[in-house]
């Protein structure tokens, strides 16, 4: 919890200081966290934190937190708990030259997740507008809050550009986990997000990668899944009966397991679950790291200043739960920094000069496997190994405790 409020912290900080530089006069908002109704208080953090960053991205509104609020205001902790939707507050906030709250709630009945959203105009102390919408699956909760806050501050939105900004959101009308939605996979508990495939320019887009990303190239992928989070130390333990991580935690990703062990654990995996559970290739890791194909610098920003808020590396010297961080756009965890992530393929230094262009698997031998994404040990300076073309590589029976990996499988 204090992490997600850090992090709910530094996006605000970001917003003040973009705010701040662009030199405009912009009118204040303040963003209460949202109310969770029946869900993880955590996960409603979660997207407050997402509320927020949507605000600040907008560049119109100069956004405080319920957090910041209180801190300018000099309020307890008790006092914060009261909400701010009476007069006296909203009041309060008109006193400190902050124009406009958004305060809501999440909930969930049933299967169907809700979400509330109202602004309310401290100057008149009334409400100007409320929000509600509805959607079936978790993963269609972040796209919602999205669309749904622009709706209360009046922003226009376009429906088919929100459905081709989320290309991994779940087709609709399908009930089985494996057409389409995404799934917990029964054995271990890992979840799956669902891969809209397609074609992208995979490798070096930004120029200034390394020899081994050129040329770029198109490149298309089949759809897939793809573990939400990196395999979990429980995960691995509930299959393998054993933990060799060397910072131990069971929401951490496992690590210290060679590309050799993982292929231990797919085995025993598939024989408990009968299905086909495989490591990504590096066409599809790359794919999903970039939101599905973007030219995306990191998994879930270009912007080096922002990647804190995704990406656990550089300044810390243990790994972290896994998830704590901010998705990508197709609402991946920690695919850049945590841990290192084992990819099927052989390495090539010199495979992207002539790779097949639909699904391709890499080499047919080598005596390197493929590792993609960073890890959390990456100088804080130079968070380029954590780039989404960014290839290593490392024997199929080496273990580190920078190497982990998380798990896809074929949509068909
Ligand atoms: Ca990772
Ligand atoms: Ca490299």
């Amino acid at each position: 919890m204090k992490k997600v409020s850090l992090l709910v912290f530094l996006i605000c900080i970001s917003g003040i200081l973009i705010s701040v530089s662009s030199g405009k006069d912009l009118p204040k908002i303040a963003v209460w966290d949202l109310a969770p109704g029946n869900i993880p208080p955590a996960y409603a953090q979660d997207l407050t934190s997402i509320l927020v960053s949507e605000i600040t991205k907008l560049g119109k509104y100069e956004v405080y937190s319920q957090e910041n609020v209180r801190t300018l205001a000099g309020w307890t902790a008790e006092r914060m708990t009261l909400g701010c939707t009476d007069t006296e507050c909203l009041t309060a906030l008109g006193q400190m030259d902050i124009a406009m709250l958004i305060s809501g709630r999440i909930g969930k009945i049933g299967n169907t997740y809700s979400i509330s959203l109202h602004l309310f105009d401290t100057q008149n102390v009334r409400a100007e507008n409320s929000i509600s919408e509805e959607c079936k699956s978790e993963d269609e909760l972040i796209p919602l809050v999205r669309q749904v806050v622009k709706k209360l501050l009046g922003i226009e939105v376009a429906p088919s550009k929100v459905e081709e900004k989320e290309p991994w959101k779940a087709t609709t009308g399908l009930t089985s986990p494996l057409l389409g939605s995404p799934f917990t996979d029964p054995v271990a508990g890992m979840e799956f997000v669902f891969v809209k495939g397609g074609c992208f320019q995979m490798g070096d887009t930004f120029g200034d990668g390394d020899s081994d990303e050129k040329p770029v190239h198109e490149v298309c992928v089949d759809d897939f899944y793809l573990g939400k989070y990196e395999v979990t130390q429980g995960q691995w333990e509930k299959v393998m009966g054993n933990n060799p991580s060397y910072f131990k935690g069971m929401n951490n990703p496992v690590e210290r397991v060679s590309w050799d062990d993982v292929q231990q654990f797919i085995d025993r995996l598939n024989n408990q679950s009968g299905r086909k559970y495989r490591l990504p290739t590096e066409a599809e890791w790359e794919y999903a790291a970039r939101s599905g194909g973007k030219r995306e610098e990191y998994s879930g920003t270009s912007q080096e200043a922002e990647l804190g808020q995704y990406a656990w590396y550089g300044n810390t010297s243990i790994t972290h739960a896994v998830g704590e961080k901010r998705p990508n756009g197709l609402g991946l965890y920690d695919m850049t920094g945590s841990v290192w992530e084992w990819c099927a393929d052989w390495y090539d230094a010199n495979y992207y000069k002539n790779s097949a262009k639909d699904n391709p698997r890499g080499p047919g031998n080598g005596q390197e496997r493929v590792l993609r994404g960073g890890a959390w040990a990456i100088f804080a300076s130079a968070p380029r190994s954590g780039r989404a073309a960014n290839r290593d590589r490392s024997g199929p029976a080496h273990r580190t405790y920078d190497c982990g990996f998380r798990m896809g499988l074929s949509a068909r």
